[in-house]
This record gives structure tokens, sequence and C-alpha cells, in this order.
């Protein structure tokens, strides 16, 4: 059988400069003990005077015990394709931690493109293992795939806190490259394609490390008027369009965003009744998505990880059998991809940093240049969905920055992909309108009453006929602004327009 060693024992099988791929999706399923280990290394090595950083590939996001860890340490050689520890985001922005954010879809092709280098080692979260290489994974799938049939060198964290009961729970399967690559054969959420087990080389594992330690998922906090409102707003929306008979009476499987507002809207969701029972095809499972469940309102949901407080994960470990009918946890290459989103018709809901008046989002920049997590998933869902929706609150810090401006400061999804967008105060639905059309739905509808007058003005200023009627030297004026004063409401358009 395999060699346990201790994390610090596992951690010296990697060296400085290697490429390393980690199991997992967000916090969910991410190595735990060794990553932190490694740190301790990184930091010993520094101290004698000696480089230490490695390139790091994952899934989405992890916990503090690795990127905060590693980034705490100075190992980070490079970083993709989505982060959100606050420790790390500090080091991306500035300038220490080399970042690439990529669509999630993408990660594990590129991997086998070649695009990043040789995959040295693999650190792979299992809740078990076979001699004959057969592992059950934990909360979160991600790139753990493809990461272990590339890498030479095999970690498993074998973590006890998940059983090893979810043998069942996933459905392992992975595309060919081009030119041999075929359709992926699934036409509902609940399709099983692939294997339970991830089936891995065994002589490539070079030992086994033993933990205990719970996935790093946060609680939400609790819902708030405005993100409330937005979940209202959101269902509202949809059951009109059933009744309006642009989405089946049958209703169409949900993608949800991260964070606290999808989890409001799947909550609102959840109580609008005029809305039927309903599937998930989604990358991260949450939290509403359990209760919803347990009451009949999700009848099935597909994901890649069950990114659920520790109080949530236990409800789900203490009911299996029940679950396991109803949740299948999928590598992000298929949980995200593009030719299944288009298929199934998703409906999908995701939040925005800011949006401009003509229907142009931002999901990663604050304020043009500091990355907050990545595009994540949202552009595969996006660009590929039904319909796609954008939510976010009015106004951000305080009131300080309105999350409607005359034009994004970053674009991560432009107007030709985003469908509608929703705030606490309405619905701008973008579809079937011109540029200066979608200006007025959004002012009109979404904008926080301290911003409207501020950007019928905007567009006011250039009085030509231009199909995007954007004037340019002023078009920033709200960033610029913010960035002088500390509040976007003392924007004058006279200081850019004479
Ligand atoms: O910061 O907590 O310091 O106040 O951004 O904003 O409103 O709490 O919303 O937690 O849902 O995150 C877009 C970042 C929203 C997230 C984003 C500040 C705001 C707050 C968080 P504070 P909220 P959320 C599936 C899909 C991209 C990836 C994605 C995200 C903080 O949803 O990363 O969609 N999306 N993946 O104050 C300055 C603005 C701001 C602003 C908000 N205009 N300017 N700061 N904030 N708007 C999941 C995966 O892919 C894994």
């Amino acid at each position: 059988m395999f060699k346990i060693v201790s994390a610090e024992e596992a951690a010296s099988f990697i060296n400085n400069g290697d490429n390393v791929g980690f199991s997992g999706f967000t916090a969910a399923g991410a190595p735990k003990v060794v990553p932190t280990a490694l740190a301790r290394r990184a930091k010993a090595e520094h101290d004698k005077g000696k480089p230490f950083k490695i390139g790091m590939m994952t899934g989405a996001s992890t916990g503090d015990s690795l990127d905060g860890e590693l980034a705490r340490a100075d190992a980070v050689k490079f970083r993709t394709p989505y982060q959100s520890t606050s420790d790390l985001r500090g080091a991306i922005n500035r300038g220490h931690a080399p970042y690439f954010d990529q669509h999630l879809s993408h990660m594990a092709q590129e991997v086998r493109y070649g695009s990043f280098g040789k995959l040295d080692v693999a650190i792979i979260e299992a809740a078990d293992i076979t001699e004959d290489g057969e592992i059950v994974l934990t909360s979160g799938v991600g790139i753990s795939p493809t990461i272990a049939r590339l890498a030479e060198k095999i970690i498993i964290e074998l973590n006890h806190q998940h059983p090893k009961e979810l043998k069942g729970f996933h459905d392992i399967y992975e595309v060919q490259d081009p030119p041999y690559r075929r359709e992926i054969p699934i036409y509902k959420p609940s399709d099983r394609i692939g294997s339970p087990v991830l089936k891995v080389d065994s002589a490539k594992i070079v030992c086994v490390v033993e933990t205990k330690r719970p996935d790093e998922v946060g609680a939400f906090t609790p819902l708030d008027e405005v993100t409330k409102q937005i979940g209202d707003n959101v269902a509202n929306f949809l059951a009109a369009q059933i009744k309006e008979g642009r989405i089946p009476a049958s209703f169409l499987p949900i993608q949800s965003g991260v964070g606290n507002i999808a989890n409001a809207v799947l909550g609102a969701l959840g109580d609008n009744k005029d809305i039927p029972p309903f599937e998930m095809y989604t990358e991260v499972i949450q939290d509403a998505v359990i209760g919803l469940m347990k009451e009949g309102n999700v009848k099935f949901a597909s994901g890649c990880s069950l990114t659920v407080s520790p109080a949530v994960l236990e409800t789900v470990y203490a009911d299996l059998p029940f679950f396991k009918e109803r949740i299948v946890l999928r590598p992000q290459e298929i949980s995200n991809n593009p030719e299944i989103v288009r298929r199934l018709g998703l409906i999908t809901i995701n939040t925005a940093i800011e949006a401009d008046i003509f229907g142009n989002v931002n999901s990663t920049h604050v304020v043009g240049t500091k990355m907050m997590n990545g595009i994540g998933g949202s552009g595969d869902f996006t660009r590929n969905a039904y319909i796609s929706i954008f939510t976010t609150p009015s106004v951000a810090k305080g009131g300080a920055i309105s999350a409607f401006v005359p034009m994004v400061s970053h674009i991560d999804h432009n107007e030709h992909s985003v469908k509608v967008l929703i705030s606490e105060y309405g619905v701008a639905d973008l579809r079937g309108k011109s540029p200066i059309q979608r200006a007025e739905t959004i002012i009109e509808n979404c904008v926080h009453s301290d911003y409207k007058q501020l950007l019928w003005d905007y567009l006011k200023l250039n009085t030509s006929k231009h199909h995007t009627p954007h004037t340019l030297v002023a078009s920033f004026g709200m960033h610029d602004q913010f960035n002088k004063s500390g509040d976007m409401r003392k924007t004058s358009w006279s200081d850019y327009v004479k």
C-alpha cells in the first residue's frame, strides 16, 4: 500500500520552480495540510537566502491554508485561474504574485495543451483510495482528472472529514483533445457519462498524508433589504417570463454564481410560487440549494463542488442516500462546458462589480486596476445562456460608488452577451434594444437615485446621432472622481467637457 507520511515529508517531494496542480473547486476539496507545510518550507528556504516558488494551478479559488499560506510565504511563481483569499489578492495587486485570470472551462484543456509548461506534481484530496489507484474525491472536483493524469508525481491528502460513502457522488469524465473531440453526451442535468471514481496510475502516487481538516467555507451573512430585494426582482422577472411564454412553463435549468447575492437569489426563486420546482446545472452548489432540495423546490443539482458551510455539509453527509440521488459533481470542463450550457438552455445568474449604461459588465476589477477574484465561470455561462442575468446592488461602499457607470473600467462580459441587468431597484431587460434604448432602460430601472441625474446628463453630453453616444473624454469621469475624492457623487461633467 502507499507510504503514509507527514505533511512536511510530502512537501519535500516538491522542488523550487515546480508546477503544481491542486484538486478541488473553491475551498471545497482543495488540499490543506500539504500546501501549509509547503509554505513553511518556502519560508525556511527564503530564510537561508534560497529561492522557493511554485506555479499554482487550481480548479478555482481555494482556502486560506493553500492560497493564503503560499502567498504569505511569497512562494507564488504564478497563479491561475481564480482566487479569492485576501492575502493572495493583496500579493497579486502589489505585483508580488503573477496571476492570470481564465475562464474555468478552459483550465483543464490549457493544462493539456501545455500553455503553462510541464506539470510536476498533483496534490489531490481524497475521501478514499484503493491500492490500484481508484480515488473517491471529496466535495469538489475541479481539474483533478487532468492534473492526476498529467503530473509526474501525485500526493494524496486523505481527508477523513469526508466519508468513503461519498462514492457515487462524482461523475468523472475527460474530453479528448482536437481533432478527436466528440460531443459530450449530457442531455439533462442528471445524466451521468463517466466514472464514480478517479482512476490514476498508482505508480505515480509518491505518498499519502492523512488529515481531518474541514473545508474552509465561510458561513453566509444573513439577507439584508438590498440582497432580498434583488432576489425578489430576479424571481418576479423569471415568473413573468414564464407567463409571457418566453421561458417554457416547465422552466429551464439554473446556473447561479457565488456569494451572498447568489444565495439570496436562489432563496427567492424557491419562495416564489409561480416558479416550478427546478433543476440546476451550475458550478458551485451553495447553502441555499441544499435547503431548497429538502423542501422539494430544487429537483436536481449538477455542479463541480459542494461549497457549503460546515453545518450544511454535515446535513448532507448525514443523509447521503437522499442527496446522492439529487446531486452530481463533475470536472469543471464539463460543469462549465459551453456546449452543454447552450444545449440545456441555462438561465444564468451572476454578479457584477459594475455595469455600464450600454450593457457591458465588469466582474473582476475594482476601478479598472485592482483584481478582486477573477472571471471564474461567469463567462462560460453568460456567453452561452438562454437568458444571461447579472445582478448587483446599485451602489457599493456606502453609496460612494455607483455600480452603474458610463463606461466599465474593465470588461469581462460585453453588450453582446449580457441580456438582463437587475439591481434592488428593478430590472433592465436589454434584449432587442439599441445602445441608447439600453441606456435609458438601465438608468430608469436600476440606478440609485443619487446617480440617476448624473447618468442622464452624461447621455446628453453627446448630442450627435452616433450609435453608442459616448463622450470619451468624460467616460471614466466617475471613476476619476472616486480616485480623487473617494466619492463618485462629486462628479461634474463640466470638469471634463468645457
Ligand atoms: O467588498 O466586502 O469589502 O465591502 O466587492 O461585493 O456586493 O458583497 O457581492 O460577494 O457576490 O461578490 C463580482 C466580486 C461580487 C463576485 C463579485 C465590493 C463590495 C464588496 C463583494 P466589501 P458583494 P459578492 C461562479 C461565477 C466573478 C466570478 C463569478 C465575483 C465586494 O461575484 O467574484 O461570477 N464574480 N463566478 O463592496 C468597488 C464596485 C464594487 C465593489 C462591489 N463597483 N467598486 N468595490 N464591490 N462592487 C463562481 C466561480 O466562478 C467559482
